[in-house]
């Protein structure tokens, strides 16, 4: 007999899945919920869960689907590239298109390379930067995440910061000892940091908006100083846009704030929904890549026929202007609604509710904010179909998919609670 009840699906995903999930962000622990919900399907701006619920989705998978669910354009790119197969193992005009796209869209790429996850992606750039310069050390900033790599698993955000479990057990400390973590936006520390250990800095490796911690914009000046301290010291700047790329412009916080990264990482929005993520470049330092550079990096379904189709059918129609305006415009009128409950920072299509009614500029002062409101705030939207992030450290992601009702509806309901939830 199928399952069919939440508690039903998650007792019998227990029993076979740690925590029942295969991300720990989605057990929605850190907001109180004893069991999440099961998704159906999805359409539009809606999810739809086993037990027949309709939520208003303002997490789009964590920020992949700018078309919102199912679009139908990607749907059909999608079936048309598997009936020609799944995976080959051998190179495919689609990934020399989409890799064409990349770079026609992101100001820094030359060359790029697709791998299946941000996690990956972000783990090859830094092993990259680390080959090209000869050196170890990398610096990266509290409260931003870069995926699970062991060397990035230090003060991370995201699930980690969600669910406080301290500097990863299992990473041995050898490999975090080359780094270096500064408070965000702390341009001072930075300086400090890299006035001490510049010889022997490889990298440093920042999110150009921060969206893991919840929304931090960069602090005006601190890409700029970021940019001249790598010039300086001979570390490279890798700008992770898995989550700003194609989402806060069409070249992501590099177009938006005229700042030039040497390595880029992208992922989400890039793979249209399927597991497809990239890092690219100048040629020079690409080049130093396997199979004509001395650098490893490899993957079975890198450029994923199914994915590049995907990725191709979304990047194409964001050459359209039209489409940042309208995220801008609905962006706005969201953060305007919401902003009578709390501080709302937001970058383009991407923001956050903060329970403070103070800047929140750094990990600590996300930290510093009202977990608690929050997450009273998500259970009082989810009873009303209304489904925001899981965690006061994410951001909710405006789709071309929610209508200006949409937006609407959502901020009556959080005011229903007010201030002071
Ligand atoms: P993935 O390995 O999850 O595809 O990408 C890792 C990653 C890298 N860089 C940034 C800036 C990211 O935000 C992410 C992943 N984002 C989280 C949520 N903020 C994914 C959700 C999850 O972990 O389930």
């Amino acid at each position: 007999m199928a399952l069919r009840t939440r508690s039903e699906l998650y007792r019998r995903a227990l029993e076979l899945i740690p925590g029942g999930v295969n991300s720990p962000v989605r057990a929605m622990r850190a907001v109180g919920l004893d069991e999440p919900f099961f998704v159906e399907r999805g359409e539009g701006a809606y999810l739809y869960d086993v037990e027949g619920n309709r939520y208003l989705d303002w997490v789009l998978s964590w920020g992949p689907l700018i078309f919102g669910h199912a679009d139908p354009e990607t749907i059909e790119a999608v079936r048309e590239a598997a009936q020609r197969g799944t995976t080959f193992g051998v190179t495919t005009e689609a990934e020399v298109e989409l890799a064409a796209e990349v770079a026609d869209a992101v100001p820094s790429i030359e060359k790029v390379r697709l791998v299946s996850s941000g996690t990956e992606a972000a783990m090859s750039a830094l092993r990259l930067a680390r080959g090209y310069t000869k050196r170890d050390r990398i610096l990266k900033f509290a409260g931003c995440y870069h995926g699970h790599a062991d060397a990035l698993l230090a003060s991370a955000g995201s699930g980690l910061a969600t669910l406080a479990i301290p500097s990863t057990p299992g990473v041995p400390s050898a490999v975090t000892a080359d780094t270096i973590v500064c408070r965000y936006n702390d341009v001072d520390a930075v300086a400090e940091a890299v006035m001490r250990y510049g010889e022997g800095l490889a990298a440093i490796i920042v999110e150009p908006v921060a969206g893991n911690m919840g929304v931090v914009p960069p602090a005006d000046g601190f890409l700029e100083v970021l940019r001249k301290l790598c010039d300086a010291s001979g570390a490279l700047l890798i700008f992770d846009e898995v989550i700003t790329g194609f989402r806060i412009a069409r070249g992501g916080a590099q177009e938006r704030f005229g700042i030039t990264p040497d390595l880029t990482v992208l992922g989400k929005i890039v793979g249209g929904g399927l597991p497809l993520a990239a890092f690219g470049g100048r040629a020079e330092v690409m080049d130093q890549l396997a199979p004509i550079g001395p650098v490893y990096q490899a993957g079975t379904l890198s450029g994923n026929p199914l994915a590049t189709a995907a990725g191709l059918s979304v990047l194409r129609r964001l050459r359209d202007e039209a489409v940042y305006d309208e995220l801008e415009r609905k962006g706005a009128r969201l953060e305007a609604g919401l902003s009578q409950l709390g501080r709302v920072q937001r970058v383009g299509a991407m923001l956050t509710l903060f329970m403070t009614d103070r800047v929140v500029s750094n990990f600590d002062d996300a930290q510093a904010c009202d977990t608690e409101r929050y997450a009273a705030q998500f259970r009082h939207l989810l009873e009303r179909g209304i489904y925001v992030a899981p965690s006061q450290f994410e951001a909710m992601f405006v789709s071309l998919a929610h209508t200006d009702e949409d937006i609407d509806r959502t901020v009556e309901a959080a005011g229903e609670l007010g201030r002071d939830g």
